[in-house]
């Protein structure tokens, strides 16, 4: 039995569901005494450091912990469940924490993207338990803006290399804690909470190789379209350009559930389901959907991205849903981020019309709760041709590609409902504006590209990678490996998604990780999942 410490703040779902494929039952902390009866106590921290700490006060937890960390007792924290632990953070510089360790919290002062977002290896300071059956060339995933700084070396377990070395996880007798999240890391992760769970008292170990330097790797992601089909089952599907019927019907290349169970076995170091008639429907009461997350997060241990219909919402009977409301049922049921399409165009648009934010958008309502690492905007931009830059009061760009007549300028312009209505405002404006509001990450489609095989347009991704700091997910338009070597070396995007080469199984996930192997920093493909 393991006991859980979960203050409210958010999902911690997956860490339930990795525990118990684990073969381990969980119970969760309901009072003081439950943290001083535990056998094994993890804290999964999520949200902002201050609000962490509040609960814990309000809660009368504080006391308890200490007590029970302390005692040396098997103690497992998670990302702000790591920098609980400490001092303080600059996050909350009014804020005390548990002060069990000395030092600080601090934020990342790097010349990179913050949120350090991704998969990142570990350089072990010291041996532990929790090493056994890692070769050392592991990845862990990370989401994280700010790093513990401990004042005793000692402590420190593993540091990793993000633009500066900073400590990503501390160990003291059996106290440990990590700032990546094994639940969401594969199978190697999984290994470290089996080590927790099951071999804390076995000697300590190293693994076999130390990297001189980690490095942050390029991102896989499979992408799953989802729709009902005619006969209302909900099934994956595939466009042309957009396009997803063949002879009138919605094509089927498979099953939600299992083709997400497939990819995360491959090797996929994301998985994104897009609900493509979000627009349309209403999530809420898209109960399958909610399904489809909910059993795919009991197997599937990488992050988890939803789209489709996150927007207000007035139903039949005038009751209002926020935006809010239906990212929150998301995240319940095993998302990690929302991705927002229609509603961040029309937000834009809203904000350049009236000159300002008004605070209640889905972007910033959503990344202040959860974070901005938990907002992706989803972009569906198409290619408009003009013959000078001075025709359309756009971001323009020169183009080696030139249009039905010669044309050697266009403009990407954006699109709502599933590529059906184009809008007033380009695609570089778009991440810009979003950027500003809270969003956390870009998913940029290209409607030109989708399903085509020809490759990613490069031109499109530089043009936005240059107006924003964001991490920018590459999409639409891959045919082959070579596709994503040239996306990874032609363009400064951290992530490239494809969707009808791995439905099609023309180009499986792990063909292309082996294929991109030595050339670019990538998460190794999994060896496997620990067995119980
Ligand atoms: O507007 O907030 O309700 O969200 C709807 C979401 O559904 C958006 O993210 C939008 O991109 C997506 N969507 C809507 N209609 C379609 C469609 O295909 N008819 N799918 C659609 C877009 C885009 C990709 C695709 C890549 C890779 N799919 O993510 O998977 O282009 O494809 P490829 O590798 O086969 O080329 P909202």
């Amino acid at each position: 039995m393991v006991t859980l410490l979960d203050y409210g703040a958010g999902n911690v779902r997956s860490v339930v569901n990795a525990i118990q494929s684990l073969g381990h039952s969980v119970r969760f902390v309901q009072s003081p005494e439950d943290i001083l009866s535990a056998k094994k106590l993890v804290f999964p921290g999520v949200g902002a450091f201050g609000a962490m700490m509040r609960v814990l006060r309000n809660k009368g937890f504080v006391e308890p912990l200490l007590r029970y960390l302390e005692a040396d007792r098997p103690f497992l924290g998670i990302c702000l469940g790591l920098q609980a632990l400490f001092q303080g953070s600059e996050e909350d510089p009014g804020e005390e924490g548990l002060g069990f360790f000395k030092g600080m919290v601090r934020r990342f002062r790097v010349n990179l993207a913050v949120p350090h977002i991704g998969w990142n290896g570990i350089k072990p300071r010291k041996p532990s338990a929790l090493f056994h059956g890692l070769d050392g060339e592991e990845k862990f995933y990370f989401v994280h803006s700010y790093h513990v700084d401990p004042e005793d070396s000692e402590v420190i377990l593993t540091t990793t290399d993000y633009g500066r070395e900073f400590v990503s996880a501390v160990q003291k007798g059996r106290v440990a804690a990590v700032q990546f999240h094994p639940e969401k890391s594969g199978s190697v992760g999984l290994r470290i909470l089996k080590n927790f769970l099951e071999a804390l008292e076995a000697p300590s170990v190293l693994p076999a190789k130390a990297p001189a330097l980690t490095q942050l790797a390029k991102r896989i992601i499979a992408c799953l379209d989802v729709r009902s089909n005619d006969q209302g089952d909900l099934v994956v599907t595939k466009g042309d350009q957009y396009d997803v019927r063949e002879k009138g019907v919605v094509r089927n290349l498979g099953k939600p559930v299992e083709l997400a169970r497939r990819y995360y076995e491959e090797g996929a170091d994301e998985i994104t389901f897009l609900n493509i008639t979000g627009f349309r429907d209403f999530p809420l009461k898209d109960l399958p959907m909610l399904e489809v997350l909910e059993r795919t997060s009991e197997k599937v241990f990488v992050p988890l991205t939803i789209g489709g219909g996150i927007r207000d919402y007035v139903d039949k009977d005038g009751t209002k849903y926020s935006a809010l409301q239906v990212a929150s049922a998301y995240f319940r049921s095993g998302a990690d981020k929302v991705s927002i399409g229609s509603d961040a165009v029309l937000i834009v648009e809203d904000v350049r019309r009236t000159g300002k934010t008004t605070g209640r958008s889905a972007i910033e309502t959503i990344s202040r709760l959860y974070g901005s690492q938990a907002v992706v905007i989803s972009i569906d931009p198409r290619r408009v041709y003009v013959a000078s830059p001075r025709e359309v009061p756009h971001h323009v760009l020169e183009t080696q590609i030139p249009g039905p007549q010669g044309e050697r300028y266009c403009w990407y312009q954006c699109t709502i409902k599933g590529g059906r209505e184009g809008r007033p405002v380009d695609a570089v404006t778009l991440a810009r504006v979003c950027e500003e509001l809270g969003a956390g990450e870009i998913l940029l489609n290209c409607i030109d590209r989708d399903g085509t095989n020809l490759g990613f347009d490069l031109e499109l991704i530089n043009a936005v990678k240059e107006a924003v700091t964001l991490p920018v997910i590459a999409s639409s338009g891959a045919g082959c490996a070579e596709h994503f070597l040239e996306v990874f070396t032609q363009t400064r995007a951290e992530s490239a998604l494809a969707a009808g080469i791995f439905h099609r199984n023309e180009v499986p996930i792990g063909a292309v990780k082996a294929f991109l192997q030595g050339k670019v920093p990538i998460r190794p493909t999994p060896h496997g999942t620990p067995q119980r």
